[in-house]
């Protein structure tokens, strides 16, 4: 296609529909719409994703390599028109063809092939990287269900199947000639032959990854990357040959392993299952995509001896860590690299991005599972556990105890994080708080020996996405008073938006905006749930996944208590308040599923409640997701960010909200701490506990109980809590949690010394909400300064300081949109 006019789009999409769908016009539905759509973008991006590849071989750029567990995707249509500079065309092409475009980009289902965070982190630097023109290929298993889908029943969180793939499978070409094999299990023998040692795996499972891979365009520029998911396939040919031979077992065993490994995405996050399975999967993926990295270099240059110099991978947490042994492995027993070389490569490519601090997060396999299962790769971690100590022995003689925590292998267990210090060149946290929590404590003596590997890069978001496209009206608003959309490519440049801070009809202007959002945001809620939410009151959001670490408890329990109040003070003046949750709990994570009925209880018991009518609302909105978060975003006021401080390694949510307006209710934990270095005190609400003082607490012998006695507000909230509402069902085990500990730490996130401070800092925030003009500035604020947090300025950071590599785009000189 030469051109994209919307009449081209339009015969484009016709024919798609009649040869890919075999439909006419009159019998397309939304879906049949929405795949032909999908093809013919498709069609579009395949082609420059060719020419990309072209561009990289001939400038022989060095290429990043972005391997990650989750991509949390989302939706992809309206994303990729806007990218390629189509939307308005495709809009009118779809009007014109008697379709609403919005039922149309609707009916997508969200690519959810992530949990939370780290998931979506990975989709937004994938935008990134192709919009700042950086050759990026990120890598990921094809799962054939995502997330699963949260559905509530009588209050409770239930989990059912996430079959996206259906219609998904639109944007995905596979490249079968491109598989790659992938061995489990067996022995390995080491023998010399020909004056070298050589190693023998025999008696393996093999599973075949055949590549699906998808485009990935760039807002304003020709260049399209590839994010290849893998699937999983039995070896059929090799089957034949082992039933002919009698080994029926094993067939069998490759059917089933491949039938497994692809299935299904681990819904937990921020807690390793340690299960046989998850461990096939990061091995599967990681093999898969090492051989086909270096087997493309080979190929090109014919040798693997300046690999280094021509890739970087970038390992998204510990989950693709066993790409290190593998790599190893593969320089070693398949092209005959000595170990040192092999190592003074494979360490000079592979960094390592670390995402979490809380230890029961922190990824280890047993030997148990690892050495039956993978049993090279085992050797290698051995050898690269035995280097490494003599190293750290070399540096801290005698010192046992620098030995064990630095330990790779250690009590029969493989710990992940551990190995990623030990061999990338790069170690990065995700903001500059948890960067000096790796450096200083997580990572201190790992550290000492190699300060420069340790850097921090805060995350960002894409804001094209979640400013420009998720809420037009305020995207509008930006152009008007920046003169043009050159903030789509320069997000900095949201700060001249300050200029407007004191002009009282751009304030009213922006209140607009949002009341507009609010209104199509209770619009969506009363079509998706049939809510009713008082569009008058203000929008209160919490929004990720359920842990107590991010204290959704802590939101529940100042409700609760503002539920009281009013009932004790019938005519208290208050601005009317909806208070917002989205979360998904891992389905194992009992706690964090009765913290969700909790929520459901007293949603239900406010709603029946004369005294709130017009004043007090609870929904739990089902099924929080990319595309949900699109919806409700932009419509939100006050953003709740009051993790437990230092436990929290960035958040990235915190960031869509500021983008979007809306005034942080916060601790000084991740990236809040550097919003309120560009916030101060006044366009921020910040309460509670800093990790300092949350340590020294710990340390002095933290006794919950002294709040409780202490606060009686605090106590009835707790005494309700145990109790329970109208649905007769008790909150008593959270209450023991709190004050007693039911086999935990006592109130390990700190909610009892927190509840004063949050509750003061509800009640300022609501005081300045009622000064419409001082909350519009804080508004206006929050978005002038969020452009720091677009993942464009991650993207640069981690080019310029780990990457070394330039980017050179190549513009596209049609694109207007
Ligand atoms: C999140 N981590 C961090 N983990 O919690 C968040 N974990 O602070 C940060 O902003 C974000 O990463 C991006 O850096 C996660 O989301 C997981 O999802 C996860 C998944 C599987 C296993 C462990």
């Amino acid at each position: 296609m030469a051109s994209y006019s919307k009449q081209a789009l339009a015969d484009a999409i016709y024919s798609k529909l009649r040869l890919n769908c075999g439909r006419e016009l009159c019998e397309a539905n939304a879906s049949h719409m929405f795949r032909a759509c999908a093809l013919v973008l498709r069609d579009i991006l395949a082609e420059r994703n060719l020419d990309t590849q072209n561009w990289v071989r001939e400038t022989m750029s060095r290429q990043v390599h972005y391997m990650s567990m989750e991509f949390l995707l989302g939706r992809s249509l309206m994303k990729n028109a806007f990218n390629l500079g189509i939307l308005d065309a495709l809009t009118e092409a779809l009007s014109d063809m008697g379709f609403h475009p919005s039922d149309i980009f609707e009916t997508e289902p969200d690519a959810g092939l992530g949990n939370g965070g780290l998931g979506r982190l990975a989709a937004c630097y994938m935008d990134s990287m192709a919009t700042l023109g950086i050759p990026a290929t990120g890598y990921s298993i094809c799962y054939e269900l995502g997330a699963f889908r949260q559905k509530i029943v009588n209050g409770e969180q239930t989990e059912l199947p996430d079959d996206w793939l259906n219609l998904g499978e639109a944007w995905l070409i596979p490249k079968p000639d491109e598989t790659e094999e992938v061995r489990f299990g067996g022995t390995v023998d080491q023998r010399w032959e020909d004056g070298r040692l050589r190693v023998f795996h025999t008696g393996y499972v093999s599973v075949l990854a055949v590549p699906r891979d998808m485009a990935v365009s760039g807002y304003g520029t020709r260049q399209v990357n590839t994010l290849r998911l893998w699937d999983a396939k039995a070896p059929v040919s090799i089957d034949m040959s082992l039933f002919s031979k009698g080994e029926y077992l094993k067939a069998s065993e490759q059917n089933a392993m491949a039938a497994v490994i692809a299935k299904v995405l681990y819904p937990a996050d921020h807690h390793p299952e340690g299960k046989a399975l998850r461990l096939k999967q990061q091995y599967f993926f990681v093999s898969a995509t090492a051989q086909s990295i270096l087997r493309r270099h080979y190929n090109e240059f014919g040798t693997l001896r300046d690999f280094h110099l021509r890739h970087v991978i970038q390992i998204n947490d510990t989950h693709p860590a066993l790409a290190i042994p593998e790599l190893m492995r593969i320089f070693m027993d398949d092209y005959g690299f000595g170990w040192d070389e092999a190592w003074r490569i494979v360490s000079n490519t592979v960094a390592y991005t670390n995402h979490t601090v809380l230890p029961e997060a922190l990824e280890h396999w047993s030997q148990d599972l690892m050495e039956p299962l993978l049993p090279r790769i085992w050797n290698i971690l051995c050898e690269i556990n035995n280097r490494y100590g003599a190293q750290v022995s070399a540096f801290y003689p005698g010192d046992g105890d620098k030995l064990r925590d630095t330990a790779i292998v250690w009590n029969r267990e493989v710990r992940m994080a551990n190995l990623c210090v030990a061999a990338c060149f790069s170690v990065n946290g995700v903001s500059a708080m948890h960067s000096d929590i790796l450096r200083n404590q997580l990572f201190r003596d790992a550290a000492a020996m190699a300060p420069d590997k340790f850097k921090n890069v805060t995350n960002g978001i894409d804001h094209r996405r979640w400013l420009a496209q998720v809420n037009p009206g305020m995207d509008a608003l930006v152009r008007e008073l920046t003169g043009n959309d050159g903030y789509l490519l320069e997000p900095q440049r949201l700060r001249e938006l300050e200029r407007f801070s004191s002009d009282g009809a751009v304030l009213e202007r922006l209140e607009k905006i949002k009341a507009q959002n609010k209104e199509s945001f209770a619009r969506y809620a009363r079509r998706e749930w049939g809510f009713a939410l008082n569009t008058g009151a203000i929008f209160d959001v919490q929004a990720k996944r359920l842990h107590e670490y991010k204290r959704q408890l802590l939101n529940a329990m100042h409700i609760l208590h503002l539920y009281l109040t009013l009932k004790d003070n019938p005519n208290m003046d208050f601005h009317p308040r909806v208070f917002l949750f989205g979360a998904k709990a891992a389905p194992a994570y009992q706690t964090a599923k009765e913290i969700i009925r909790l929520i459901s209880s007293l949603s239900a018991q406010i709603a029946a409640d004369p005294v709130c009518k017009d004043r007090l609302q609870v929904f739990f909105l089902p099924n929080y997701r990319v595309s949900l978060a699109e919806a409700l975003i932009p419509a939100s006021e006050i953003s709740e960010q009051i993790s437990a401080a230092g436990k929290e390694a960035s958040g990235t949510g915190n960031m869509k909200f500021m983008m979007n307006g809306a005034v942080t209710i916060g601790t000084l934990d991740g990236a809040n701490v550097e919003m309120h270095q560009l916030l101060g005190d006044e366009n921020m609400f910040l309460f509670g506990l800093t990790a300092k003082e949350a340590e020294a607490l710990r340390a002095a012998g933290y006794n919950p109980r002294e709040y409780y006695d202490r606060n009686p507000a605090l106590r009835r909230v707790l005494e309700e809590m145990a109790k329970g509402f109208g649905d007769g069902v008790s909150y008593a085990h959270l209450t023991e949690r709190l004050l007693t500990g039911a086999h935990c730490l006592p109130d390990e996130f700190f909610l009892l010394p927190d509840f004063e401070p949050y509750r003061r800092a509800q009640e300022r925030a609501g005081e300045v909400y009622r000064d419409r003009d001082a909350w519009n500035r804080m508004s206006l604020l929050n978005i002038a300064r969020s452009g720091g947090f677009a993942a464009d300025r991650s993207i640069g950071d981690y080019a310029r300081e780990i990457w070394s590599v330039p980017y050179r785009k190549f513009p596209d000189p049609n694109h207007s949109r």
